[in-house]
């Protein structure tokens, strides 16, 4: 994530990005699917007590929300020229240095919880954000009072404890950033607390009270994907590259990469194994024993070893 360093202060300075850009229009949008069912929290928390499944975090079982998003950012910024002639725009989200959160809080959109994500009493947290640049001048809208109170939730359900003061993350520590955004090597003592988490992390979120106000979208893109929800680790390690690649077009999950996802894979084996001895994992992880790639070895290594113990 260097590119957040490299960036420096033009993230939070918008005329820096897009030059004549006035005002700020934020939005959010909803990613629950739209089968989503009543109690989809405990649902989702019931997931993590069955060690052999391996589960990819809510957001990216659908299409990549960086198309959708942007097309529904697109098709508001056509709809405001059509009422007050061109203007000057350009849409984002989590696509350039600009910082989202903190633009959606300022703007009224939420608060900021103590998981760092934003928040609203309308929607809980399971939504995307975006933001049209404009050089139009626009009233302001006011920003919205915290609501989280005394709650600690998410901060004490957090596996490796990332959330190391209210309103603070280190990301190093976080499951999100250590099965997508991290290359190489997972860092031995956080394998174990990663339990069956194979993409992103959802803890925060699912344990979080405001949660219950969550939307379903009313968009087929965010629908679950077959294959992305309740498969067995086995079934997800055994992909190839050409069926990885196949089950993940259009997901956001493409962009780690057949090598990450089996080295996230191999993690949740070994925590699985940990838990109960099963020949069949064994054999599916001794199978990619001798993988081309020096990290996945080392991973399915680790895995073999740790159950052993
Ligand atoms: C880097 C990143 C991550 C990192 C770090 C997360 C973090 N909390 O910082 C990792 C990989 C861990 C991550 C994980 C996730 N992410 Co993320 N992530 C981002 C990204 C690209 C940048 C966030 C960032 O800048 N962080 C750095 C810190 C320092 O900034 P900050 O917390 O926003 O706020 C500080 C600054 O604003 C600063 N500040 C305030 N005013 C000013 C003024 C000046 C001048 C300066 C210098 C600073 C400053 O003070 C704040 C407090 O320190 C954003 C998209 C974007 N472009 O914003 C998505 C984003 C935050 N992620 C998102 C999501 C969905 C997730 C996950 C839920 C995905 C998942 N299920 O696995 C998890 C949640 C983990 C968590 N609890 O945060 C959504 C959140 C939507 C929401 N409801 O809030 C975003 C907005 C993407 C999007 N477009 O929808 N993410
Ligand atoms: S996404 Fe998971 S690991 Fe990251 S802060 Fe939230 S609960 Fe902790
Ligand atoms: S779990 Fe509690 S502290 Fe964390 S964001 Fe939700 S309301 Fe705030």
């Amino acid at each position: 994530m260097g590119y957040m360093a490299a960036h420096g202060l033009r993230r939070a300075r918008p005329v820096e990005l897009v030059p004549g850009t006035v005002s700020v229009i934020t939005a959010r949008m909803d990613y629950l699917g739209a089968a989503t069912a009543p109690g989809w929290q405990a649902i989702e928390l019931e997931r993590l007590r069955r060690p052999s499944e391996g589960i990819v975090s809510v957001y990216a079982r659908g299409r990549d929300y960086h198309k959708v998003v942007r097309k529904g950012l697109q098709q508001l910024s056509q709809r405001i020229a059509a009422e007050v002639g061109p203007f000057g725009h350009r849409v984002f989200t989590d696509s350039a240095p600009v910082l989202e959160v903190e633009l959606a809080a300022r703007s009224g959109q939420g608060w900021r919880g103590k998981h760092t994500l934003l928040l609203s009493r309308a929607a809980g947290s399971m939504f995307f954000l975006g933001e049209i640049y404009v050089d139009l001048v626009l009233p302001l809208t006011a920003a919205v009072t915290g609501h989280c109170g005394r709650c600690t939730a998410c901060m004490d359900v957090c596996p490796t404890q990332a959330i190391v003061a209210p309103y603070q993350l280190d990301a190093r520590r976080c499951i999100s950033y250590l099965t997508i955004e991290h290359a190489g090597p997972i860092p031995l003592a956080l394998r174990p607390l990663i339990g069956n988490r194979i993409y992103g992390c959802d803890d925060c979120q699912l344990i979080c009270p405001w949660n219950k106000f969550a939307q379903r979208s009313a968009l087929p893109d965010f629908d679950a994907r077959a294959g992305l929800v309740g498969s067995q680790l086995v079934t997800l390690f055994g992909w190839t590259e050409e069926e990885f690649l196949r089950f993940t077009e259009g997901s956001p999950i493409r962009r780690i990469g057949h090598e990450r996802w089996l080295r996230n894979v191999a993690v949740a084996l070994g925590n699985a194994l940990r838990d109960r001895e099963d020949p069949t994992m064994r054999q599916a992880l001794g199978s990619r024993r001798e993988h081309p790639s020096a990290v996945v070895r080392e991973h399915v290594a680790w895995a073999l070893e740790v159950s052993i113990v």
